[in-house]
């Protein structure tokens, strides 16, 4: 059984009951234009993560790792948006809007879409997701138990935000967790530490985090 060097320790997991959760790798979050930087933020933080979150997807792809991919998108008429994602904040532009990548953060439009590097490969699972949360209103969980998946591996933007909220969702539902370093990025480069930080606390309260060369040299 591959096992790794991880924090806060040895990380052992079965590549035939193990998924990737690609988290989120849209360009509505790291592409100007889109929701991420109509927030305010500066998106060029997250550029980073991209390449290494294509050689954590082509690594799996390569070692019989299920690959699944999710999205934030909300339906068209906006009926799976609450009020108050909708309007929290001061945003240039809020859900729903037409930017210059078409309207923001809905299903269908090009902003809306991954970006090329970690486009899906035909045959891999793509969830569109309401929430933060993988799991809030997606039937995630069912699809992994249905194919006996036990442990998840976690890449993706935002890292304090979607990628450890799933994560935690995850946690709760009794998937052993580990999130890859580098192919995660953060807006705020505190947040993703502090995140790394907390996750692997107290033994593990959430999971394990480690580099995306210890992940590979246990695949090797
Ligand atoms: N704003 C922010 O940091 N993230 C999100 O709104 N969604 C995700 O993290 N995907």
């Amino acid at each position: 059984m591959p096992r790794l060097a991880a924090d806060p320790g040895p990380y052992a997991f079965e590549p035939a009951s193990t998924a990737l959760v690609m988290i989120d790798m849209q360009r509505d979050f790291i592409e100007p234009g889109g929701f991420g930087e109509a927030l305010g933020n500066d998106v060029s933080r997250l550029e980073a993560c991209v390449e290494p979150a294509a050689r954590l997807l082509a690594l799996c792809r390569a070692h019989g790792i299920a690959v699944i991919h999710t999205k934030e998108a909300h339906r068209p008429d906006l009926a799976d948006c609450p009020p108050a994602k909708r309007l929290r904040g001061a945003a240039s532009l809020r859900i729903g809007d037409r930017g210059p990548m078409g309207r923001i953060l809905i299903d269908g439009e090009p902003g809306n879409d991954f970006v090329p590097a970690c486009a899906p490969h035909p045959g891999e699972t793509v969830i569109a997701k309401p929430g933060k949360g993988a799991f809030y209103r997606t039937g995630l969980d069912e699809r992994l138990r249905a194919r006996g998946i036990t442990h998840l591996v976690f890449g993706g933007v935002t890292t304090e935000v979607c990628v450890q909220t799933s994560m935690r969702e995850a946690n709760d539902r009794g998937y052993e967790c580990l999130l890859i370093d580098e192919a995660t990025a953060s807006y705020f480069p505190a947040f993703k530490a502090a995140t790394l930080a907390m996750i692997a606390a107290q033994g593990g309260i959430v999971g394990w985090t480690a580099p995306l060369a210890a992940f590979a040299a246990a695949l090797a």
